[in-house]
């Protein structure tokens, strides 16, 4: 067989994608032996035949690995679980200082003004109006000191706490039959999640970091945080979200990254 080697290509890392279908796959078959075979052997090559692509070029290659991905959200939607809960840990834990990361250096993190803040809320909600920062902080708040996991490589733990966004659809009346909830940043971001990871207990609609009011860095005024989803699953800056059956992409998730993103 042709050995593939991973092309370059922006944000899309070939062998990460193989990685995940093979780890994927296996946890799909309850054959321990033919998992073990699979685990040992499946190579890009081998993900041609099962996505039915010729990899024969960089473009051939671009499209198996984008059915490879659109295969992995299948696989990840199937397989989560509403009611498992993330790793949760002590305060003593936590990461000092806890990272910065975003598309842009940390020189450049977007500032918002509060007065004039409101989330935006559109789609397919009965109660289509938008929020003040007060009236988020006036509903039953909670914290969580989970594990934040970045694809770059680093984690660290650290402490958020907000709103549950569960109790949050409740309230705004989303049709939580549809599929996709979309979020659009102050800073371009943008991405969009699973309904039943939106509804997931530990998904929280954060509005202070370690007991304090969010700070600029790390999304002021509002960021979705989500221990089940990686780093860049979690939007900050917030400004706007919307309930659609509509598959809406992401930031990076249009450069290549898996859309589903679990962790
Ligand atoms: N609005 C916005 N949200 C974002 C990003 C960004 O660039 N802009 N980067 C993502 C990535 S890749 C990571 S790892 C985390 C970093 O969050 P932190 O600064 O709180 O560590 O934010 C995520 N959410
Ligand atoms: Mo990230």
């Amino acid at each position: 067989m042709r050995i593939f080697k991973a092309p370059k290509m922006t944000g899309v890392d070939a062998d990460a994608v193989v990685r995940e279908a093979r780890t994927l796959i296996a946890k799909q078959l309850d054959q321990p032996a033919r998992r073990a075979f699979l685990q040992r052997s499946l190579t890009l090559g081998g993900l041609s035949l099962l996505t039915g692509c010729s990899i024969s070029d960089d473009s051939h290659v671009e499209a198996a690995l984008s059915k490879i991905s659109r295969f992995n959200d299948k696989v990840q939607g199937l397989i989560f679980s509403p009611t498992q809960l993330a790793e949760t840990y002590p305060e003593s834990m936590i990461t000092r200082p806890f990272p910065f990361n975003a598309y842009y250096g940390e020189d450049e993190v977007r500032e918002v003004d509060e007065a004039g803040y409101k989330l935006e809320v559109t789609g397919m909600v009965a109660d289509r109006r938008s929020w003040t920062l007060a009236e988020l902080r006036a509903m039953p708040q909670h914290d969580q000191v989970t594990r934040h996991i970045c694809v770059e490589g680093w984690s660290a733990i650290g402490k958020w706490g907000g709103v549950r966004f569960a109790d949050f659809l409740r309230r705004i009346g989303a049709d939580t039959t549809a599929r996709y909830v979309g979020f659009k940043c102050a800073d371009d971001y943008y991405t969009s999640i699973d309904m039943p990871t939106a509804l997931h207990p530990q998904t929280l609609l954060t509005l202070s970091y370690d007991g304090q009011p969010l700070p600029p860095k790390y999304g002021f005024p509002m960021k979705l945080r989500m221990p089940t989803k990686l780093g860049y699953k979690n939007p900050k800056h917030i400004k706007a979200m919307f309930v659609t059956n509509t598959y809406s992409g992401g930031y990076w998730e249009d450069q290549g990254y898996n859309w589903f993103g679990g962790s």
